[in-house]
């Protein structure tokens, strides 16, 4: 009856998609079948499995692009305002899956594929991961360009088209190495080139002043080198792929007129080294999260992507405007993610100031109508400043813009706002005085941006009372939220079919769109059968991880043990070292007492440390060399299994989420802007043990405080013990099991024949602060992971622990950040494509 009910399933699947595109399995497979032969050349009995994975992309192209053509010429149509996603990061992930999740053709294209004797999972198995992103910030831009096609928003992402994304992690003898991810190297279906659109940017050189009849003042930018900027455009498919929406992502070359004929007569070779620098640029992704290079080529970079999107914005906006520049505001809303385009601002003003000749105010008026400003960290170390001495060898005349709107800013609203405060016009400068003055990019995007937002209602809060306090009195209103979401199409919908067809049973079919429908499944949490049903589906996920742990690692998991797991990027202020300073203690605890009381537990990571972030990759090391003693040690019986996957990224995301019992969002109160693998986690049924940080506390109001395992200092807790002096020798000495666990970093106990390799984790958390308060979190921690433990023996009340998680995250749905985003910010109509 099961095989029939599945069949039943996917027959009204392939119907509703056949109504739609009006495509049958055996269409579909004689167009891959086409594609094969015409496009990749090559037949059936030769074909490997990545030709087969390209025919199949084709196939699925022929919809994606007739749509993103459709799409594109009735937004020029209808001339409709639309916003422009200015990011440096896209982590977009693999594409097949989801594109085939959008247009509805999943099942039709897995019957497909079976007919031609292949596996539909093997053959997705074959994309590489577009991975243009470190994190979270990343993986927000790629939600959202996902829920704007699905919402109909008219919107254009536009970042960088880097030749290698985030570098691969592989773990050599616990070590975490870098390896670099090339991942067009054989080419990729989803992007088009479009040179009919390229750019030209000036870089460096110096600024002349002149004065025209008027004995007006004008200024000339001479710059020491032009870039080419080329475009490439990825087709971002809406649900239901109504609207198919334009990823642009920009690449650098030399510019050939340029470098060749005029700078370099001189030789050759000189401009061979010249066409080398300029194609570096979008070279690679500078590999940190929540911390701020300050390198000269992530400036050029910034600078780079900002220009050419701006051109590109000018020239569609003039293609149906001309040089009347009153509607621009109207028409056109640029989002800033974080303070890496901020850049945008002063080059807007030099377009229209320096080119377009307008005054000087109507520009800045037309400027701050355009530019909003999303926050994504408090971290000092991730708060982006530039050296004024760098900022005017790359861009003279931006940092001469930059001074005249600071001066203005100064004068015009802060004195009259706080009448001779030298120190607060010192706080709000967006130039810093000191032994080297720097830009701070934080204050130029508040300064010029209309709307400025946090990503969960506790950093908004934070924001505003912390970081922007002066900004928020001179601007009330200014300074606002827009808690994150996750795109549910590929984080519950496409990674977790299971689960979903079940959800489709009880809810209506469209909750991939209206995930407030979940909220049904509440009447079902104490449903036995229900339960049974949902506790075996994350059962079978389970044993699914377990094989690709075996793979990845060779070691042998249980499913019926506790699944716990933490993964995110590796950062002491996102503390995985206090989850494993735990997992120690676990094991000490069966050591001394074999019929220590828990459930079987296996503890999983996923986490990459930025290459130069020593102490994250100490912290790798020491999780891998734990977890190679736990796991070959036979006394504890498998009743504990630590397991580091390497290369954590979007697609091993979508097999370990579905798998999980346990989500980790244990952050220092107040460091977590918002975190969204913890919506994801528990969307797909896992119960949280987390701190009050973050959207964590959002998920807690939503699932309700008996469904997550909350412990820790709150925000105003951390505040008071850093001012009465935070002490952590004070937590070692009291407790005698955390002591214990300190104590083994400094032996070789688990680094055989090593003694001390591990004892800087020890000294990081005692002789140098424990700026994250690992230690005074510690023994409540312990305690909520007791609790965990009580929970999960009884298997009913789990259950519907499990199943309350997945019913109540309609909120964290990135369509209501969207919305959000329209209503409060963007002021978008959507469009409707025939
Ligand atoms: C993350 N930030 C926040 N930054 O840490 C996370 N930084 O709480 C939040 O949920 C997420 O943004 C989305 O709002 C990042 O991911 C970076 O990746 C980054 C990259 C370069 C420089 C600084």
């Amino acid at each position: 009856t099961k095989s029939t009910t599945r069949r039943k399933k996917s027959a009204s699947a392939v119907s509703a998609s056949i109504a739609q595109f009006g495509m049958t399995p055996e269409q579909f497979k004689e167009c891959v079948v086409r594609h094969l032969h015409v496009s990749l050349g090559t037949d059936e009995n030769k074909a490997s499995k990545k030709a087969w994975w390209n025919a199949t992309c084709a196939a699925v192209n022929e919809i994606v692009f007739e749509r993103a053509t459709k799409t594109q010429k009735t937004h020029f149509q209808k001339d409709t305002r639309a916003v422009h996603y200015l990011s440096l990061e896209f982590l977009m992930g693999r594409f097949l899956k989801n594109n085939l999740t959008n247009i509805g053709l999943t099942e039709v294209a897995a019957q497909a594929l079976e007919q031609l004797d292949l596996d539909f999972n093997e053959i997705c198995e074959e994309e590489p991961d577009m991975a243009l992103g470190n994190g979270g910030l990343g993986r927000l831009a790629a939600c959202f360009v996902d829920s704007l096609a699905t919402l109909g928003y008219p919107a254009i992402g536009y970042g960088i088209h880097y030749e290698h994304g985030l570098f691969t992690q592989e773990i050599k003898h616990g070590r975490q190495l870098e390896r670099p991810d090339s991942w067009r190297e054989y080419g990729n279906p989803w992007e088009i080139c479009r040179p009919e659109s390229i750019q030209e940017i000036p870089l460096y050189g110096y600024v002349e002043t002149k004065y025209d009849e008027n004995g007006r003042i004008h200024k000339e930018w001479h710059p020491g080198r032009i870039i080419k900027g080329v475009p490439w455009d990825i087709p971002v498919v809406g649900y239901g792929a109504k609207t198919v929406n334009i990823l642009r992502l920009w690449e650098s070359r030399a510019s050939d007129f340029f470098n060749w004929d005029v700078f370099n007569a001189g030789g050759y070779l000189d401009a061979q080294v010249e066409n080398v620098q300029a194609e570096t640029i979008s070279k690679v992704l500078y590999p940190n999260d929540n911390t701020d290079a300050g390198k000269e080529l992530r400036l050029i970079q910034q600078y780079f992507f900002c220009a050419c999107s701006i051109k590109d914005i000018i020239r569609r906006y003039k293609r149906a405007h001309g040089d009347n520049w009153d509607n621009f505001p109207a028409q056109v809303v640029m989002q800033l993610n974080d303070t890496h385009p901020a850049v945008a601002i002063p080059e807007l003003m030099r377009i229209l100031v320096d080119r377009a000749e307008l005054d000087w105010d109507k520009a800045w008026g037309i400027c701050q109508k355009v530019f909003a400003y999303t926050n994504h960290t408090l971290l000092p170390e991730a708060l982006e400043k530039w050296s004024v001495r760098l900022f005017e060898k790359v861009l003279p005349r931006h940092l001469e813009i930059i001074y005249e709107i600071n001066s203005r800013f100064l004068e015009e609203v802060v004195e009259p706002a706080f009448p001779d405060n030298d120190e607060v016009k010192r706080k709000l400068s967006i130039i810093e005085e000191g032994h080297e003055k720097m830009v701070r990019m934080g204050n130029l995007c508040v300064i010029g941006s209309f709307k400025v937002n946090g990503v969960a209602e506790i950093h908004s809060k934070l924001v505003k009372s912390d970081l922007f306090p002066e900004f928020d009195k001179i601007w009330p209103g200014k300074l606002t939220n827009v808690t994150n979401g996750v795109t549910p199409r590929r984080w519950l919908k496409s990674c977790n079919p299971a689960l979903s067809n079940l959800i489709s049973k009880h809810v209506d079919e469209d909750w991939p769109v209206h995930l407030d429908k979940l909220q049904k499944l509440n009447d079902l949490a104490d449903d036995k059968k229900f339960q049974k049903e949902f506790m075996q589906i994350k059962h079978d996920n389970k044993v699914e991880l377990a094989k690709v742990i075996k793979e990845l690692t060779n070691v042998d998991v249980d499913p019926t043990a506790l699944f716990d797991i933490q993964i995110k990027r590796l950062h002491e202020y996102k503390r995985q070292q206090l989850n494993l300073i735990h997992i120690m203690a676990l094991y000490r605890r069966l050591l001394q007492d074999p019929d220590y009381d828990m459930p079987k537990r296996v503890f999983i990571f996923g986490a990459k440390a930025a290459p130069g972030y020593y102490m994250a990759k100490e912290i790798v090391y020491a999780i891998n060399k734990v977890a190679d003693k736990v796991n070959n040690d036979s006394r504890i019986k498998d009743k504990l299994k630590v397991v580091f996957l390497p290369n954590y990224r979007v697609s091993l995301a979508e097999k370990m989420i579905p798998a999980a019992d346990v989500s980790e969002q244990i952050s220092l109160a107040g460091k977590e802007a918002s975190g969204t693998g913890n919506m994801k986690l528990a969307l797909n049924g896992a119960v949280t043990i987390g701190t009050l940080d973050g959207a964590n506390i959002e998920i807690a109001e939503e699932a309700g405080e008996d469904n997550v395992v909350i412990f820790g200092l709150t925000v105003d807790e951390v505040k008071a013990k850093k001012a009465e002096g935070y002490n952590p020798w004070d937590y070692y000495y009291a407790n005698e099991e955390l002591k214990a666990v300190l104590d083994w970093f400094d032996t070789d106990y688990f680094t055989p024949g090593k003694p001390g390799e591990l004892a800087e984790i020890k000294r990081s958390l005692l002789d140098y602060g424990d700026t994250y308060m690992t230690l005074a979190d510690y023994a409540s921690y312990s305690d909520a992971h007791k609790k965990i433990d009580a929970l999960y023996q009884d298997s009913a009340k789990w259950a519907r622990m499990a199943i309350v998680n997945t019913a109540t995250m309609g909120k964290f749905n990135s369509d209501r950040s969207i919305q959000d985003y329209v209503n409060n910010i963007w002021k978008l109509d959507p469009c409707n494509v025939e």
